[in-house]
């Protein structure tokens, strides 16, 4: 049976090819056009972070993702920053939508898929593999590359990574 040997396939790549085990799914038509995803990289004591990327909708119909799901962390969530009092916050929400012909952008500062409680450590140049389930039941893949942020990009987080400032203390000596 074909179901039988596409299961054998993937599970005999998964040993050693884990984030392409995609390329064995079905074909399905990109619902979004997808561009410039990446993931904040984050020292390995930093238990989460946040993927970012452009989502463009060349479609006539609004287009709403409800779910993101990633292997690299226990859960995903779509979140959006709001001033509160000066003070920027994140908040979860439950979807997001994209307009007809328009361009929805996740970034630093703005709406973005968090990351949490992440299953290993992310290194620069890997790979992340996010998959998007929409509002009709269409999932579409995207990969993120991990860039390589430190402690600046944290630091625009304000208030939800107390004690990042002690990184500016010497007495580490790794390296050359
Ligand atoms: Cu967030």
């Amino acid at each position: 049976m074909r179901n039988r040997l596409l299961i054998t396939a993937v599970s005999l790549l998964a040993c050693i090819y884990p984030a392409s085990s995609h390329a064995m799914e079905p074909v399905q038509e990109d619902v979004l056009e997808i561009s410039n995803a990446w993931v904040r990289g984050v020292p390995p004591v930093v238990g989460h972070t946040a993927a970012y990327m452009e989502l463009m909708n060349p479609t006539e119909e609004e287009v709403v993702i409800t779910a993101v799901y990633t292997a690299v962390a226990e859960h995903a969530e779509m979140h959006m920053m709001t001033m509160d009092n000066d003070r920027m916050t994140m908040r979860k929400v439950d979807e997001i939508r994209i307009p007809a012909g328009e361009t929805f952008k996740l970034e630093p500062s703005g709406w973005h898929i968090m990351l949490i409680d992440l299953k290993g450590r992310l290194t620069a140049g890997d790979t992340v593999t996010l998959d998007l389930t929409f509002a009709d039941g269409r999932h579409q893949g995207v990969s993120a590359v991990v860039k390589r942020m430190d402690m600046m990009a944290i630091d625009d987080e304000k208030g939800s990574h107390k004690g990042s400032h002690h990184g500016s203390m010497k007495g580490s000596h790794k390296g050359s």
